[in-house]
């Protein structure tokens, strides 16, 4: 990924949108990490806040950070909702400007529930997300017992599947939900929502990693500061 400097400034500046009494939605990765931390030592400066966490990795940190945790059902609405992103499309004049692709770090199921449910939602990257165009794989978060039909129906969709190892176990990654991941080439997506739409479609398929139309802004950070995609 991108430079340290650049990610934590993104997450840095996103944490100055998070207003007193605010519900926040904690996202996954590295990059919003950096977020969680800064909010973190808001609190301990007062600021009355709490975190609904995208994995388990963004509740051990709002748990290290001292944020403290709700849940989707135990409030009336999430204010704002802070994530990562594997690739965001920069260009203004696509129709895909601000789409996403996310699950790199496979918690794309919970993420995309909570970065919906947001008022406002806010991408922190660094400048090696940006994109014209996706063309990263696309991480399906699937039921175990679905991973042969869905690569069969990705295949008849164009693209190609891939059940994503673990590094550090034998056998695939299981998310926080229990399922597996597949993650899909297309190449070149020149139509995300249809494939969004093909992919929703496909049985036994828990979510997908494109998110099209949910992000409201992307804070870039750079190597002098941050940058405001406003979509
Ligand atoms: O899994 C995700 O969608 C995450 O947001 C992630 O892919 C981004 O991770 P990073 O901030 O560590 O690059």
């Amino acid at each position: 990924g991108g430079s340290s400097a650049a990610k934590r400034r993104a997450g840095e500046r996103a944490a100055e949108a998070v207003e007193d009494g605010f519900v926040v939605g904690l996202g996954t990765g590295s990059t919003t990490a950096h977020a969680i931390r800064a909010i973190g030592r808001a609190v301990d400066d007062g600021l009355d806040v709490r975190g609904i966490p995208t994995s388990f990795q963004s509740r051990q940190l709002a748990l290290e950070a001292g944020i403290p945790l709700t849940e989707l059902d135990a409030v009336d609405g999430v204010d704002l909702a802070i994530d990562g992103a594997d690739q965001v499309v920069d260009d203004p004049e696509s129709a895909a400007y601000g789409a996403l692709i996310k699950g790199g770090g496979a918690a794309h199921a919970r993420e995309k529930l909570v970065d919906t449910a947001a008022d406002r939602f806010v991408v922190v990257a660094d400048p090696s997300k940006l994109t014209d165009r996706l063309h990263r794989s696309v991480p399906l978060e699937v039921r175990p017992d679905a991973h042969t039909v869905t690569a069969d129906r990705v295949q008849a969709l164009g693209g190609e599947p891939t059940l994503r190892d673990a590094e550090r176990k034998d056998g695939p990654v299981v998310t926080d939900n229990g399922n597996l991941v597949v993650d899909c080439a297309f190449g070149p997506i020149d139509d995300p929502d249809g494939l969004a739409t093909r992919l929703s479609r496909s049985p036994g398929v828990v979510e997908h990693g494109l998110f099209v139309g949910v992000a409201d802004a992307t804070y870039v950070g750079t190597d002098d500061g941050v940058e405001v995609r406003r979509y």
